[in-house]
């Protein structure tokens, strides 16, 4: 059995594994770099350890740093978060290498995952919908390059397989234009990525964004626990997300969940991970998979009553799922608000010190943040500081809960995208329903 977890990761995420820690009766050790060291998270784990100064590539990412730290502290195991290491698949290897358990998918699970052509291959042996494609990279042919896109038909997408977070993509219109962008992003990916392969889809034009939570044990055993709606988002950046996904049937829901659930008994997968999907006209693609514990992980717990970051250290731990696909029930709506340090007009980033700090309650709220009075936002990390959560019999509940919890909640000294949040949450058209994956930044334009 895990007794002792080192947590790599810093912000309201270490906090929340610590939580999950701390409810199984394991001790914690928090890692931090020289910017995060009066944070009060780390005074609240039962162990610190300093892994280097404040820029990421000298803590946060410093494999050995992290490595070491375990050795001194003798943990058992190494909860990655978000973000950082947590879906580098050489880190996995080397954290299970030297002998310490990684409470996240297989190193090979997440290779396969973090290569878009190979997950996208691996997804749609397993029965899952995609994107009608290249089915694979393209090559120096150029006449196939020309004949794939006339057959997916104009738009296209050109993709990095290396990408991710919006990084590595082009919009293709007309055949005129084709091979200059197909050259123009490989040109692009080799400069970010190191890696020159790209692959062409169809260009869904106004989709939303709409994800499904698994749990997957060594055993063989696999559940779903529903979808999430992320379609309100800037820059890549996800704002607002929700659980359940409005217009999202029970019928949908199961036999999407069944083709998730389908897949990670195929590929094998092991603890918490997301399908993402885009969603238009009724019909789900394929795009990616998360093999961590996401962001927005809470609004899946509120609606499920499931702990899943206490299921990822459970799975780690060799145990079976507690749980049978039954056992899942979906009971009301959620709604995160991330809260960042940003200007809510240009968003500039906003870090500095907290003057003034009150997290609003009351039933139905949950708020996931690390930071306090006098906490200073330093500058060299996201700018996320928080997450405010609501729970409801139905949307309009979470809704109404949600805009009371922002309006109850001080952030005084630093600038931050609450403002944004009263726009959304008043916004005529989202109230109604669902938007897509391009409507916050159209609403931004007006
Ligand atoms: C797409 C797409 C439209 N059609 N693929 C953006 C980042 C990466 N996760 C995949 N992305 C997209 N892939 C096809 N075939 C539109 C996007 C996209 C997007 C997807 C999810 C959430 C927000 C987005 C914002 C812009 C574009």
């Amino acid at each position: 059995m895990i007794d002792k977890v080192v947590i790599a990761n810093r912000g309201e995420i270490a906090l929340r594994v610590q939580r999950a820690c701390r409810t199984l009766g394991i001790k914690t050790v928090a890692l931090h770099s020289e910017a995060d060291r009066d944070a009060k998270y780390v005074r609240l784990a039962d162990e610190s350890v300093c892994i280097g100064p404040a820029a990421a590539a000298k803590s946060y990412l410093n494999i050995p740093a992290v490595i070491s730290a375990a050795e001194v502290t003798d943990a058992v195991a190494i909860h990655p978060g978000y973000g950082f290491l947590s879906e580098n698949a050489d880190f996995a290897e080397r954290v299970e290498q030297s002998g310490f358990i990684f409470i996240g998918p297989r190193p090979e699970t997440i290779r396969l995952m973090g290569d878009k052509i190979s997950a996208i291959r691996a997804m749609k042996e397993a029965g899952v919908p995609c994107v009608p494609g290249s089915d694979g990279p393209l090559d120096h042919d150029e006449t196939r390059t020309l004949a794939i896109a006339r057959d997916i038909g104009y738009p296209v997408l050109i993709k990095a397989t290396g990408g991710g977070g919006g990084k590595g993509m082009r919009v293709v219109h007309s055949e005129g234009a084709l091979l200059s962008s197909v050259a123009l992003t490989r040109a692009e990916a080799k400069a970010a990525f190191n890696n020159d392969v790209v692959y062409m889809e169809k260009y869904l034009e106004k989709p939303r964004h709409v994800e499904f939570q698994v749990l997957a044990d060594e055993h063989g055993h696999a559940i779903h626990l529903g979808e999430r709606d992320c379609s309100l988002q800037r820059r890549h950046q996800k704002v607002i997300e929700e659980c359940p996904a409005p217009g999202v049937s029970g019928e949908m829901r199961e036999r999407m969940g069944a083709v998730c659930v389908e897949a990670c008994r195929r590929i094998g997968y092991r603890g918490a991970g997301t399908f993402e999907f885009l969603y238009e006209n009724g019909r789900f693609y394929f795009i990616e998979m998360n093999t961590r514990i996401q962001v927005e992980h809470p609004v899946t717990e509120l609606v499920t009553g499931i702990d899943l970051v206490q299921q990822q250290i459970l799975i780690a731990s060799g145990e079976p799922l507690r749980y049978r696909q039954e056992d899942i029930v979906m009971r009301g709506h959620a709604m995160e608000c991330r809260i960042n340090a940003e200007d809510p007009t240009n968003f500039m980033p906003s870090p500095g010190r907290i003057t003034q700090y009150h997290q609003p309650g009351g039933p139905g709220i949950r708020v996931d943040s690390h930071v306090y009075n006098n906490y200073v936002v330093p500058p060299h990390y996201d700018s996320m500081i928080g997450k405010v959560v609501a729970y409801g019999d139905n949307r309009g509940v979470a809704m109404a809960r949600l805009r009371i919890a922002l309006s109850e909640m001080v952030v005084d000294g630093i600038k931050t995208n609450i403002p944004l949040h009263h726009l959304l949450l008043n916004d005529a058209l989202f109230q109604a329903g669902p938007v897509d994956i391009h409507y916050l930044e159209e609403r931004l334009k007006a």
